[in-house]
């Protein structure tokens, strides 16, 4: 037992310098940033919150996603939206309900955060053809959270417009039966077959400090690009290295998530 932590001890002291050493001898991940994260906010009132990040190999991309909040036991339909033709798509906000039925549907959140990119399957095709697969979708486990990870093959084209992404998970649960069914808020839009509850946005984030190097939006405070290159630096220094660190980032970040929780809740008893 003893024998075994120290292992680990020795193991853990000796990460910090393997990160050093992967970092400095790799001058594509110095000139490049190759790590961009993303903080999944709720929609349609699910209270689901998750941390992403999207890592950059060349042409491969491996995708991270830590979600909670999400339908236990159902698959959770998810993708990179936008367009990586310099359009500059953001995530919607449940007042985009426009036929005012009181869910924020695929289609009217579409036009916010445009069409789907690439899928975020588990395997096989990862294009927009296979965005309805429940089939290779990652289910939520039974506390609803959802973990996945996965390198993808994909065009320059995404590689030059990465900031301009997003992600998007799909799948509530208004009826709160646990279940997709179409009780909760009907037939969706996009194939009468599923519930609406399947396919309907239950979070969305885009990259952070995209805006710094895409369409600027009113008056950008210089500020912001500050904080925005240093908390890509910081992703870059850890999440270059590979998927352990990145791993770490997305423990680091969760871990941060939930500081901040309990801070807002002492703030809220104070
Ligand atoms: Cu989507």
């Amino acid at each position: 037992m003893m024998l075994k932590r120290t292992g680990l001890l020795v193991a853990l002291a000796a990460l910090p310098a393997a990160i050093i050493a992967v970092t400095v001898s790799s001058p594509v991940f110095a000139a490049d940033p190759p790590a961009y994260q993303i903080d999944l906010a709720p929609l349609n009132d699910s209270g689901s919150t998750g941390t992403a990040l999207l890592s950059l190999r060349g042409n491969a991309l491996t995708v991270w996603i830590k979600s909670e909040g999400m339908v236990p036991g159902q698959p959770s339909a998810q993708h990179l939206h936008g367009s990586t033709d310099g359009h500059d798509f953001q995530c919607p906000d449940d007042g985009d309900d426009t036929n005012g039925d009181g869910v924020l549907d695929n289609t009217e959140a579409t036009v916010h955060y445009g069409d789907i990119n690439i899928s975020l399957t588990e395997s096989g095709g990862t294009d927009a053809g296979s965005g309805l697969a429940v089939d290779r979708m990652p289910v939520a486990d039974a506390q609803g959270k959802v973990s996945y990870k996965r390198t993808i093959t994909v065009g320059q084209d995404v590689v030059e417009h990465i900031k301009d992404l997003h992600i998007v998970q799909h799948g509530i649960d208004p009826n709160d039966n646990g279940k997709y069914d179409f009780e909760g808020a009907g037939k969706s839009e996009l194939d009468p077959k599923l519930p609406q509850e399947a396919t309907a946005p239950t979070n969305c984030g885009v990259v952070k400090g995209a805006a710094v190097g895409s369409v600027p939006i009113g008056g950008v405070e210089t500020g912001g690009g500050v904080e925005d290159r240093t908390s890509a630096g910081a992703l870059t220094g850890a999440a270059g290295a590979g998927a352990v660190t990145a791993a770490g980032v997305l423990a680091l970040a969760r871990r941060r998530m939930v500081a901040a929780r309990a801070v807002a809740r002492a703030g809220g008893v104070a």
